[in-house]
């Protein structure tokens, strides 16, 4: 190690970087040995291990590309941490380029103009500011079979499934191995390109439940998108200091001049994926993908899997969450969290619109919830994300008029279909299908036709707004306190058995409810067609450390002193009819559901117990104006189904818990069976 990095200290001062201008202060504040010792720092990269035998040779002698160039912002607005990461990560990378991002609208419209020349991007005439990307169709989605965290005992990362059984709740690598993989993908991987310097903040600037990290990528695409997911730029810097950030490296990693062929402009290694986490060093690495999850690192990556661990360690929750405010038709308004899988509907029940007279709901997040006790025992939640990075099919002036209002400018789409006129489409824009007769622009770039038996848009295609052009972004939105929480609420797709919400008994059951969540799979990661996959907490593509260890965590919370524990439920709104038809008419209807969560916080008597948890008691949902809706269907709970249930959640337990599982889970599973045994 300490050869290695002397090793890259003699580099870095042999590098091309500090023959251009701009380097000055790079060389003042960085001599000889102070690189070296410098890079001694136990914070120092794993890129700082990566042997230099692995260089193209086509680039030796120098060792390092001569043609790098800041070409962008000053090194000297770094702090010497960051200038440290960035070198080290250029030494390895070796792109022609390094570009300084400041955040500002000019940076963005240069960005946009170079994509658009380079093909990566196209205007949407049609809307202000709107623009659409196709990526490669082998790079569409979250690649969960390539996503690693690397640590040194293996138990804290993941659990010890039964003998024979795969684990399903997360990847671990040996970090020999993971340093192994991350040489055989970084070194030049950057060669011909510019590296992006995107310094971001999740969470409001200055909160202390803010982190900051700063993201090193080749791609414009992702710095457009950070620029819109989070707080970007030059005023993050400042906020930093010299103090620590989350080193995100990324590359599409696709050097040029390109060895494959790129298509639709998108450059990506879909064969080399890999999603990096070093939770010891603080740090990310992502090579081969440039979409969504894969590429945009402060989501996934450190606001959940980072997220996650530190949140176990200083006492908070890090989760796949949304933020919803909701005001009742006395005024009173309290807040809500809710935990869905992947596209099961989180962004859309985050904006709705509801149908009940009297009711206001307002945004504070659609997809991350970082929450933690105040001193008063109160549950506050921060959303750390600044964007929406939304599921485009299925969303219409019906379904979600807000999402509709919030994308029609500053917006990139990525994988929808596009109209003649410079529109965007996709499945479930319109009512009843659309578009007459038009030959559209299908995700692909192919022409499409109604009826032609593909779909025009990608299943995970998305759009990627600002916050604050949600007609109905909550005024606490950027509260640094957070906003305080009175319910949890999990949900899943879940075609059979599980009624249309019910109530946790307390805490605890909460917790187990939390753990035996189950649902469909969708199109947000690699995982076909629709078999019902355990999905606990909507985090099992998330979790940084062990799930059992997780379990402990949330049970924890019921300990600590004072603490105003928020009532937990769970929801179901894709209950389907023998037909294969959905039962509840969702979206705004769902304002129904929220209704009867509202007055169970305000302490009304209008439950009744079940197996399942406290049910609705008949008639207490507002169902006035709903029109035809089998309400007696949606809240059957068939005896069999349950047993299954409850064989389901053991064998689950058993398979991928047999030494993690807290003792109070498998009492819960118990008494969940006892009150199944005891139905008619
Ligand atoms: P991620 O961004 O992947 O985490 O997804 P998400 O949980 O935010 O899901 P989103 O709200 O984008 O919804 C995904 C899909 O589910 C969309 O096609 C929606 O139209 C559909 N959907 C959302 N809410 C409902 C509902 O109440 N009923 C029905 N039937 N479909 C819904
Ligand atoms: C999800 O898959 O839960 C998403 C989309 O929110 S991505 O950002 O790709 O993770
Ligand atoms: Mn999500």
């Amino acid at each position: 190690m300490m050869r290695c990095a002397a090793a890259v200290g003699r580099l870095l001062l042999r590098s091309g970087i500090q023959t251009h201008k701009r380097t000055c202060a790079l060389i003042s504040s960085f001599h000889g040995s102070e690189v070296a010792s410098a890079l001694n720092l136990h914070t120092s990269s794993i890129l700082s291990q990566v042997p230099r035998m692995n260089m193209a040779p086509d680039v030796e002698p120098n060792g390092l590309n001569l043609k790098t160039q800041i070409v962008k912002g000053d090194l000297s607005s770094l702090s010497p941490k960051v200038q440290r990461y960035l070198l080290e990560c250029v030494s390895v990378c070796r792109p022609d380029k390094v570009y300084i991002c400041d955040g500002s609208e000019e940076e963005n419209t240069e960005l946009v103009k170079q994509m658009v020349e380079e093909g990566m991007m196209k205007k949407l005439p049609k809307y202000d500011n709107c623009w659409l990307t196709r990526t490669d169709p082998a790079d569409v989605a979250r690649v969960e079979r390539l996503t690693f965290i690397s640590t040194r005992n293996k138990k804290d990362t993941v659990a010890q499934p039964k003998p024979g059984i795969k684990g399903i709740l997360g990847n671990w690598m040996s970090p020999e191995e993971m340093e192994q993989a991350l040489s055989s993908r970084f070194p030049g991987c950057m060669q011909g390109r510019t590296m992006y310097v995107i310094p971001y903040s999740m969470g409001p600037v200055g909160s202390p439940l803010s982190k900051i990290g700063i993201e090193l990528t080749d791609s414009p695409y992702v710095v457009a998108s950070m620029r819109i997911m989070t707080r970007m730029g030059t005023k993050i810097l400042k906020a930093l200091g010299d103090g620590d950030f989350v080193k995100c490296l990324h590359s599409v990693g696709l050097p040029l001049p390109a060895s494959r062929p790129v298509i639709n402009g998108w450059p990506c290694d879909p064969e080399k994926v890999i999603i990096a986490h070093l939770p010891e060093k603080n740090e990310i690495c992502s090579y081969g993908s440039g979409y969504g999850g894969n590429s945009l690192l402060g989501k996934k990556c450190l606001a959940l899997r980072l997220g996650s661990i530190l949140a176990q360690r200083e006492g908070w929750l890090a989760e796949h969450m949304l933020i919803l405010g909701i005001t009742n038709p006395e005024g009173k308004k309290i807040y809500v969290t809710a935990a869905f899988p992947s596209a099961c509907g989180k962004t859309n029940l985050a904006m709705l619109i509801p149908s009940l007279p009297g009711y206001k709901m307002e945004c504070v997040g659609d997809d991350i919830a970082w929450l933690k006790f105040d001193q008063n025992g109160v549950l506050r939640a921060i959303n750390p994300e600044a964007g929406f990075f939304g599921v485009a099919p299925g969303t219409s002036d019906q379904s979600n008029p807000n999402a509709m209002a919030a994308i029609q400018q500053n917006t990139v789409f990525t994988n929808v279909a596009e109209t003649p006129d410079g529109g965007f489409w996709w499945e479930g824009l319109e009512k009843d299908i659309p578009v007459d007769g038009q030959e559209l622009t299908d995700w692909t770039g192919k022409p499409w036709t109604l009826g032609c038996g593909r779909p025009a848009a990608h299943p995970n295609s998305r759009f990627c707004a600002p916050l604050e052009q949600c007609p109905v972004v909550d005024p606490l939105w950027q509260d640094p306190q957070g906003v305080p929480i009175s319910a949890i609420i999990f949900g899943g797709r879940r075609p059979q058995g599980v009624p249309l919400i019910y109530e946790a008994y307390n805490w605890a059951h909460g917790v187990f409810i939390g753990s035996g969540m189950r649902s469909e799979a969708t199109a947000a990661a690699e995982h076909s067609g629709k078999v019902i996959m355990h999905d606990p907490f909507a985090m099992r593509p998330f979790f940084g450390y062990n799930f059992g260890k997780y379990l402990e965590h949330w049970l924890s919370m019921e300990q600590r002193p004072a603490a105003q524990l928020p009532r937990i439920f769970h929801v179901n709104w894709f209950r389907k009819d023998a037909a294969g038809k959905f039962i509840w008419p969702g979206f705004g209807e769902n304002s129904r559901v929220l209704d009867w969560i509202v007055r169970r916080v305000n302490g009304e008597d209008c439950a009744v117990e079940s197996a399942a948890g406290y049910l609705p008691r008949p008639g207490s949902i507002n169902v006035d104006g709903l029109g035809e809706v089998d309400m007696e269907e949606l809240f059957r709970l068939p005896k069999d189904f349950w047993q299954e249930e409850v064989e389901a959640i053991g064998r689950f337990y058993d398979e991928q818990l047999p030494e993690d599982c807290p003792a109070e889970m498998r009492r819960q599973l118990d008494q969940l069976r006892e009150r199944v045994e005891k139905m008619s």
